[in-house]
């Protein structure tokens, strides 16, 4: 089932997610429907968060076929190295991309859908989803990285598109 995607500012966007710990069949099925919601959107990762689902799940697939689905469940990041930009984009903040900076190489442990612990080494693009993704679970949208005065055109930007909706 495709789950409609909460919009910047939604104030739900700012919840932090509870820990899962056992991953139940109710857990699997919230998997699925992200996983579909993503594939839908498009995008290539998806947090609960977003869904409004306050629980610490994580859908993602940076894969060029659309093939290669990732499940983070309660993730940590155990490790964190040097620093990179890269221009990201949020599917609660349709239209808007922006350079962020971030650790460059990071190492996660997390429950995948079937319950086992992993642990991933993450650079690149999987590096800045994940951390893009754990922060929507902690109620930060990458928004909040940005200039006082990028915010304020962001807003600006925003106020228009309300104003045309309406
Ligand atoms: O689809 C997405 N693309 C993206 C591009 C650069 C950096 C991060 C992302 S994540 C985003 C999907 C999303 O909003 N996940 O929370
Ligand atoms: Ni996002």
């Amino acid at each position: 089932m495709v789950l409609p995607i909460l919009e910047y500012p939604d104030p739900r966007l700012r919840k932090v997610a509870a820990r899962v710990g056992t991953v139940t069949p109710d857990v699997a099925r919230l998997v699925r429907d992200m996983a579909e919601t993503m594939y839908a959107a498009p995008g290539i990762g998806l947090a609960a968060t977003q869904v409004d689902v306050h629980k610490r799940v994580i859908v993602m697939d940076i894969s060029e076929g659309r093939d290669e689905l990732r499940v983070f469940i309660d993730p940590e990041i155990v490790r964190a190295e040097g620093e990179a930009e890269c221009e990201e984009g949020c599917l609660s903040v349709p239209g808007y991309y922006e350079k962020v900076t971030r650790a460059a190489s990071i190492r996660v442990r997390a429950k995948g859908a079937d319950g086992r612990p992993f642990e991933l080494g993450a650079e690149g693009l999987l590096a800045v989803c994940i951390q893009h993704e754990m922060d929507h679970l902690e109620g930060k949208v990458f928004v909040d990285y940005l200039s006082p005065l990028k915010r304020a055109r962001l807003a600006g930007r925003l106020r228009k598109k309300q104003r045309l909706a309406s």
